[in-house]
């Protein structure tokens, strides 16, 4: 569709939305109920085509992944499935912790047989015979709901030794995380499902050679995966004729602060961001939005007709991430802001590697500092974290580190804080 057309917010009514089209309406506990709003029609197709034909579809279809990285998600896929080394692995990052992000909780919990599904099927595009669903510890209600979902898929068949009669041996596993923000890191997951401390491995190998246990494994973000459902039941083509060309489909968004109806929104890639405010109600003096989350930019009032797409957002400077848009007004203190963020990363750097372990307290610090002091003294620190922020930046192991300074580094460079 044309950029911008077909907006679809719950509570913008139902029409136009793919992801959420079941959620508040299918009772998450009933398998019958998912059935009769279109469950497991998906599975059925891909049996139909075969694990290459599968592929073949998600490639087609354009998928990248929703976690905030956009790497294509048949590749990932084609090149699980071709490794030599078995078992294979399935595991999808329900790890869900981003600041701001909330939009997987909102498919596992009013959705879960939707993941069961496109787990399945993700495992037997990619010839895993085990899934692992690592689950924020923080969502009781989707645990729950996605053990019953796998325990009542199991009882009929749609999980376990032969899946649909088909021959496909399938099963998944909940395993939860102890509130670790690290532990989303796909390698670090790893880690803690083995039973080891939660830290990121170096990259490469990527885990669709060497994964968990060392064997070949996909690992997909939530929302990812749910994707795969409206891919084989509409087709690639079908699918792909929402959206941009390099951002196919539609795209689950957070919005958070200050605006008068936050909430998870589904909206086709293409739509502004302005549109995606106005459907959430603006503040009548917005400051700035935070796009992409903690690891993200912030953009200018004057900005706000830039595409939610992976290529626009990138070409604006800023990122997509996984979703997030949190809406400052005039009111907020930019500095205090600031703080929290790099508070956050200090909390939650593993402590591995020294650019990431020393660079997160370095920039705190300088933050705390620069709140109280004007004129050369707070330039002095600005060009400290610069300095800092380019050594995380170029010299951490995983994305903690590395984007720890993008929100900090925006606001100074785009909002001219500390000015
Ligand atoms: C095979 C290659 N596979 C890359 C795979 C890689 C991974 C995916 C992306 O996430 C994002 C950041 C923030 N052969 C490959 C390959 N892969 N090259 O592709 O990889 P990568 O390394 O680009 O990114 P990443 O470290 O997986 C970084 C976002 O994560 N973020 C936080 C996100 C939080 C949530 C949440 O709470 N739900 O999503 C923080 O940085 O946007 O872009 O699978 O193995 N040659
Ligand atoms: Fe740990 Fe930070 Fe290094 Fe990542 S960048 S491995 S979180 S210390």
């Amino acid at each position: 569709s044309a950029p911008g057309s077909a907006l679809a917010a719950p509570e913008a009514g139902r029409d136009g939305l793919v992801l959420l089209r079941r959620v508040g309406v299918v009772d998450p506990g009933s398998l019958d109920d998912y059935r009769a709003h279109g469950g497991y029609a998906a599975l059925r197709r891909a049996f139909a085509l075969g694990p290459a034909g599968v592929i073949r579809e998600v490639t087609e279809a354009g998928l990248v992944g929703r976690g905030g990285a956009a790497f294509p998600t048949g590749r990932k896929w084609a090149a699980t499935a071709q490794q030599p080394d078995h078992p294979h692995y399935l595991v999808c990052n329900a790890d869900e912790s981003e600041p701001g992000t909330f939009k997987d909780r909102v498919l596992m919990e009013g959705d879960p047989y939707a993941l069961v599904e496109a787990m399945t099927i993700a495992g037997y595009a990619t010839g895993a015979h085990r899934g692992y669903l690592y689950l924020r510890g923080e969502y009781p209600r989707a645990l729950r709901r996605l053990r019953t979902a796998i325990d009542r898929a199991r009882a009929r068949g749609l999980l376990g030794e032969d899946v649909m009669g088909q021959g496909f041996a399938f099963d998944i596993e909940i395993r939860r995380g102890a509130g670790a923000y690290i532990c989303g890191e796909e390698t670090a997951i790893f880690n803690s499902i083995e039973g080891r401390r939660g830290e990121p491995r170096s990259k490469p190998p990527f885990p669709v050679e060497k994964g968990l246990f060392g064997k070949p494994t996909a690992v997909n973000n939530v929302e990812t995966l749910v994707n795969v459902l409206p891919i084989l039941i509409e087709g690639a083509q079908g699918y792909a004729r929402t959206g941009t060309s390099a951002s196919t489909g539609t795209k689950l968004f957070c919005v958070s602060g200050t605006v008068a109806r936050p909430g998870v929104y589904e909206l086709p890639f293409g739509a502004t961001l302005r549109e995606l405010l106005e459907l959430a109600g603006p503040p009548k003096t917005l400051r700035a939005v935070l796009l992409g989350g903690a690891a993200g930019a912030f953009v200018r009032p004057d900005e706000l007709d830039v595409p939610l797409t992976f290529e626009g957002t990138r070409a604006a400077g800023a990122t997509l991430g996984s979703g997030v848009v949190l809406v400052l007004d005039d009111s907020v203190e930019l500095p205090r802001v600031l703080l929290r963020i790099a508070e956050f990363f200090r909390d939650e750097s593993c402590g591995q590697c020294v650019p990431c372990r020393v660079g997160t307290v370095r920039q705190e610090e300088a933050l705390h500092r620069i709140k109280d002091l004007t004129g050369d003294a707070a330039a002095g620190d600005i060009a400290l974290l610069r300095e800092v922020g380019r050594a995380m930046r170029d010299a951490s192991i995983c994305g903690l580190g590395q984007t720890a300074w993008n929100a900090v580094e925006s606001a100074i460079d785009r909002l001219g804080a500390f000015k």
